[in-house]
């Protein structure tokens, strides 16, 4: 498959990468054969998870466009099961994804935040 342009191209030695290589611990709360879910190491939230695929993609652009949709529907799915395994479906909660320079991505493998544990509000950009 051509790759889309514009990309950075994924490094191997990114931190989540080396947390799904077993090469650093994580707070694990979920795995299965497409996504790995662990608390964040900084909570901003009461609940504060990380979903992550198991592939190396390097952000949702990247995900989105390259991902098989096997792995899409997959890593969504552990996305909804993680948050409903939290808790968090009767009282809500809030999920996001930074994209790159603009979006205030930090760690170079995509991964979506699950936010809980108290009122979130509405988002402001
Ligand atoms: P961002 O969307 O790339 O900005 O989020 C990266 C998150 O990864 C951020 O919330 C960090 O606290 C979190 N994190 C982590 O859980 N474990 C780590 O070793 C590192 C960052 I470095």
């Amino acid at each position: 498959m051509t790759r889309i342009t514009g990309l950075p191209p994924y490094d191997p030695q990114n931190i989540f990468a080396r947390i799904l290589r077993g090469e650093i611990p994580c707070k694990r709360v979920h795995e299965d054969e497409f996504a790995l879910a662990f608390h964040d190491i900084n909570p901003q939230t009461p609940v504060h998870v990380l979903v992550i695929p198991k592939g190396a993609y390097v952000s949702h652009a990247d995900f989105s466009a390259h991902a098989s949709d096997a792995e899409v529907a997959g890593f969504w799915r552990a996305v909804g099961r993680v948050a409903r395994d939290l808790g968090l479906e009767s009282a809500g909660y809030r999920i996001l994804s930074n994209m790159g320079e603009d979006g205030g991505q930090e760690v170079p493998h995509f991964h979506v935040h699950i936010f809980g544990g108290r009122r979130v509000g509405r988002m402001v950009p």
